[in-house]
């Protein structure tokens, strides 16, 4: 069969919805494709967990510092079944991982903003889980098969962590006058780097026309930003708070509620590497994973000797 003839029997595939599976032919391209957003993905989770891992000493009660605990263990499982979906697809994690540590392989702008007060917490589960989650759960019904069976599981664990960021946001909005002021302050901060999250405007994301025809993604960046939108302007009323945009108005004909102007400039910044905390999360980055060489270690060599133990017994 021609390369044409394959190409056209993928895009009938993926027309009809059938899933695409690791050993399936599919274009280098849609593989390629894959591998870097699943890569960047999976390195978002982990890099993710350094601004909040940064308040679970420092939570205000155990009941949250317990809730916190388990939300940060989590995005390390969200990494690894990514690390996992994206190794089928025929790369290494040590590749991956030298890709991150290098600096060629990107992760979410958003991580790259520090965490000032307990409040941030608040804002990163409602706000940054809440963009995840709207990003995420279309990507359930996303074309390759690995990756969409694991948002499954992300997804229902994300929800859990945009509850208890709303809910922490909640307690602080009844509290005192400090305790208010708090929350919309990171309120404040948050907000435009969250609906940055959800990457370029449609007409300048050079992606996004391939990887919609492939079913890869299922929205464009502006239609899943509407949304986010949308949501949030309703949510943020019952936490007697506000967002920052003195453009948000409902929109009738639209039906929809427009917002005020996104700085682009600021997005670029931060996704080439110079936001306010990129050097901090690399530096991170690369001081955990040269000193966990020793446990990577070990676990190898006690795969090698459970092995051998067990062709021992064999014999
Ligand atoms: N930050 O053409 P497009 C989370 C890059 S998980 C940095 O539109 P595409 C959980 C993009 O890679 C958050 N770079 O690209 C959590 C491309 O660069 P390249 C992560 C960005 O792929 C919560 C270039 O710009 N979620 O938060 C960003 O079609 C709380 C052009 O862009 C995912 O990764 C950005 N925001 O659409 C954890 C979801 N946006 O590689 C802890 C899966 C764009 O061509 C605490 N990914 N870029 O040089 C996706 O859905 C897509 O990859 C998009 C970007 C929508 C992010």
């Amino acid at each position: 069969m021609s390369v044409h003839e394959l190409e056209t029997l993928f895009q009938d595939k993926v027309d009809k919805e059938i899933k695409i599976e690791p050993k399936d032919w599919m274009p280098e391209k849609y593989r390629k494709t894959l591998i870097r957003q699943i890569s960047q993905h999976a390195h978002s989770e982990i890099v993710g967990m350094l601004p909040e891992g940064n308040w679970i000493t420092r939570a205000p009660s155990l009941k949250r510092k317990a809730a916190l605990l388990a939300k940060v263990q989590d995005e390390a499982g969200h990494g690894l079944y990514l690390y996992s979906a994206a190794e089928t697809l025929g790369i290494s994690r040590e590749e991956m991982l030298e890709q991150l540590h290098n600096g060629t392989a990107k992760y979410s702008s958003i991580f790259n903003y520090p965490t000032l007060a307990w409040a941030d917490i608040g804002a990163i589960g409602w706000l940054v889980d809440g963009a995840a989650i709207m990003n995420q759960v279309p990507l359930c019904r996303t074309s390759f098969g690995p990756y969409a069976r694991a948002m499954v599981r992300v997804c229902k664990e994300e929800s859990f962590h945009q509850r208890q960021g709303f809910e922490i946001l909640l307690t602080l909005s009844k509290g005192n006058e400090a305790q208010q002021r708090m929350a919309q302050d990171a309120i404040n901060r948050w907000w435009w780097p969250s609906v940055m999250m959800f990457g370029p405007k449609d007409d300048e994301s050079p992606n996004t026309l391939q990887s919609m025809k492939w079913k890869i993604k299922r929205f464009t960046n502006d239609e899943l930003r509407q949304k986010f939108i949308d949501v949030c302007a309703e949510q943020v009323k019952f936490l007697g708070l506000m967002l920052p945009d003195a453009d948000l108005k409902w929109n009738e004909e639209r039906g929809h509620y427009d917002f005020g102007k996104i700085n682009w400039d600021e997005f670029w910044q931060v996704v080439n590497g110079n936001g306010p905390c990129n050097k901090q999360r690399l530096d991170a980055r690369r001081k955990a994973h040269d000193e966990g060489e020793w446990v990577r270690q070990a676990a190898v060599a006690y795969a090698e000797k459970k092995k051998m133990k067990a062709t021992m017994v064999a014999a």
